[in-house]
Order: C-alpha cells, then sequence, then structure tokens
C-alpha cells in the first residue's frame, strides 16, 4: 500500500534532515508524525520515525548527563490544567505579567524594563464554575524569540496576544510578532479555518488584548488595530478598570470553544460546582461518554434543563447541549 504523503511532509523531512540541533530535530520529528497520514501504508514509516524520537530524546538525556544538570526544567511543555490552556505572548513591557498577576494565583515578575520575565509560568484563573490555565511567557521582539516558545504556543487552546495600546511601537511590534510564529510555521487567527491548505501549519485561535487601554493616545492605537485586524476579537484592558479585566476573562472562556454542563441524579439537586466540560457542540451522549463508557452504552434517554424546549425536556443520545444545561441520565 502506497503511503501518500503529503508533499509538505517530504519539504519537512529535507529541513528534518538538515538541522544538526537535537532539540529542534526532535521537535521536526514529533511534527512528521503528526502530519503522516495514519493508515497500512504508513506503518513501517511510522515505526522508523518513532524510533527515530526515542533516539533523539535519549540522546537529548544523555547530553544532559553529561554536562552535569540532570534536572534541567523544561520549558516547553505545561500540563495542562483545568478547562483550557489559554497561552499570554506579547512583545516586552506590554503587560503579560501583570495580566497574570491581575487573574490568577500565580506572581510572576512584574517590572517597568524589558525581557523581566525569563521563563514561562502558569497560574489559574477562576472563572464562574470552572478554572482556566494561563501561561505567561517571555516576551517576544526581533532577535529575541524563545525556541521553547513554539511549542508552549502549538499546545495552547488559545493565544491572548498582549499589545500595549500606549505605546508607538504597537503595530511594529505585532508585525514582528507575527512574522517570527509564522516562520515557525504558526498562524495566529481569528477562527480556526474549516479547511486547512498546508498541513505544515498550526493554526491558533487568537484574541489580541489592547492592555494599559486608559493611558493617553490610546484611542488611536486601537482605531489601528480594528483597522488592521478586522475580523479578530480585540479587548482593550487595563488593571485600572475592573470591568474591563472581567470581559477579558469572558472572552478567554468563549474563545475555548467550551460548554460547561451540570449532571444531576434522579430525584436529586444538580452539583453546580463541578461542571462536565464539553465542546461546543457537545451531546448528551458525549457528556454520558466523559462520565463513563458504559453509561453512554446504556442510556436510555435524558432530561435537560436549560436551553431545552421546556424544562426537564426529554430527549435523546443525540440533544445537542448548550453552556449552563442541567442534564439527568437515566440508564
Ligand atoms: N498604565 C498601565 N501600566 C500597566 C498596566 N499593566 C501593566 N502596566 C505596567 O507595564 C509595565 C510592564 O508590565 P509587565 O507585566 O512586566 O509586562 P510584560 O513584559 O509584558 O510581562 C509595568 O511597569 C506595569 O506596572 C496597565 O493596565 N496600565
Ligand atoms: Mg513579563
Amino acid at each position: 500500500m502506497p503511503a501518500n504523503l503529503p508533499p509538505q511532509y517530504y519539504e519537512l523531512e529535507r529541513e528534518f534532515k538538515r538541522e544538526q540541533d537535537p532539540k529542534e530535530k526532535l521537535r521536526l520529528a514529533q511534527e512528521l508524525l503528526a502530519m503522516m497520514p495514519k493508515h497500512k501504508g504508513t506503518d513501517k514509516l511510522q515505526a522508523e520515525l518513532k524510533a527515530k524520537i526515542s533516539k533523539l530524546k535519549l540522546q537529548l538525556e544523555l547530553g544532559q548527563q553529561k554536562h552535569g544538570v540532570r534536572h534541567v526544567p523544561t520549558f516547553d511543555h505545561f500540563e495542562r490544567e483545568g478547562a483550557g490552556q489559554a497561552i499570554l505572548i506579547g512583545p516586552p513591557n506590554s503587560g503579560k505579567s501583570t495580566l497574570l498577576a491581575t487573574v490568577t494565583n500565580a506572581h510572576p515578575v512584574v517590572a517597568d524594563y524589558p525581557f523581566a520575565t525569563r521563563e514561562p509560568l502558569a497560574g489559574m484563573m477562576p472563572f464562574e464554575t470552572v478554572s482556566i490555565q494561563l501561561i505567561d511567557t517571555p516576551s517576544i521582539a526581533e532577535d529575541f524569540f524563545e525556541s521553547f516558545m513554539v511549542n508552549l504556543i502549538r499546545q495552547a487552546d488559545t493565544v491572548l496576544l498582549v499589545v500595549d495600546v500606549s505605546s508607538l511601537a504597537m503595530m511594529d511590534d505585532m508585525q514582528i510578532i507575527f512574522k517570527l510564529i509564522e516562520e515557525k510555521r504558526i498562524k495566529l487567527v481569528h477562527a480556526i479555518p474549516a479547511s486547512i491548505d498546508d498541513p505544515r501549519f498550526s493554526y491558533k485561535k487568537t484574541l489580541i488584548i489592547a492592555h494599559k487601554a486608559l493611558e493617553d493616545d490610546s484611542d488611536n492605537n486601537l482605531k489601528l488595530l480594528h483597522n488592521n485586524f478586522p475580523q479578530f476579537v480585540i479587548l482593550p484592558t487595563t488593571i485600572l478598570d475592573d470591568k474591563t479585566i472581567l470581559n477579558l476573562k469572558k472572552a478567554i472562556f468563549d474563545s475555548l470553544g467550551i460548554i460547561r454542563v451540570y449532571t444531576k441524579r434522579i430525584g436529586h439537586e444538580a452539583v453546580m460546582e463541578y461542571p462536565t466540560i464539553l465542546p461546543v457542540g457537545g451531546t448528551v451522549e458525549y457528556a454520558a461518554m466523559t462520565i463513563h463508557k458504559d453509561f453512554a452504552q446504556k442510556l436510555q434517554f435524558a432530561r435537560v434543563w436549560g436551553q431545552a424546549r421546556f424544562e426537564g425536556q426529554r430527549v435523546k443520545g443525540d440533544f445537542v447541549l448548550s453552556d449552563g444545561d442541567i442534564v439527568e441520565f437515566h440508564i
């Protein structure tokens, strides 16, 4: 059976072969594996690639041991916690660390000098009944783009691009950031396109955070943002106005494309503290699945309170749930 690989695969493979840095080589190998169509015709190729990945991982580990640094922290991955993961990126001094400190339990360094943040840092942001993980990162500039940023951005569910609307350099800064990220084959987009032309690229849903919005001259930059990024969600924020921070939290939740569903047992009240998280479009069956596989199989019907036509409406497994719905499963 032929492997039928897309032309972009071969391009990336050439890049992989040329690459000397083992860390980047590992990343490219993982990217190749992700891109490879999974069928019988590629079984052998997949196995070879997996072997290469193991070898590169071992090589990296051994290299670290040789230099006596066994426990080098890895900055390119954060275990996902809560209902979703959003990453704060942006030019120096735009307010990324300030925002992390304002909306989460984390305590990053906030400073009025550029590049104060050297390492990424995660914090949990409570939003109504869920928590969302936010990751603060070192600033991005023309000559400063940490290699671990690529994986961090790829792994996040949503990108929060924080820019300083009181800065004259704002538009230039943004252009540089879009360019550097696109060079790493990540496209920051207002919405994930339905069909993807080039599988080497990952598309990341991005919110533009127009921070320091109460400063002089910020109106002009805000207009520029709207003119240049007409389709994007643009959120004016400032730590001087709590309402803007509340709007930000809501927008981050909305950008994750998830809904919260509350389950109840027959004859009991719903447990409103612990929602089940589903993707937008999630059905009753999907909700039952997330609780237990058996449960979904045995499901006869469910009753739904919330967006249903009437309270306690009897529905089947294919009923599409909405954020805030309460579901009672009958098996
Ligand atoms: N005027 C104003 N300054 C802010 C605001 N948020 C943060 N700052 C200041 O901007 C500077 C850079 O903040 P920081 O969070 O370290 O930026 P980062 O480099 O993007 O992490 C600090 O001096 C902050 O006090 C804001 O909403 N308005
Ligand atoms: Mg910072």
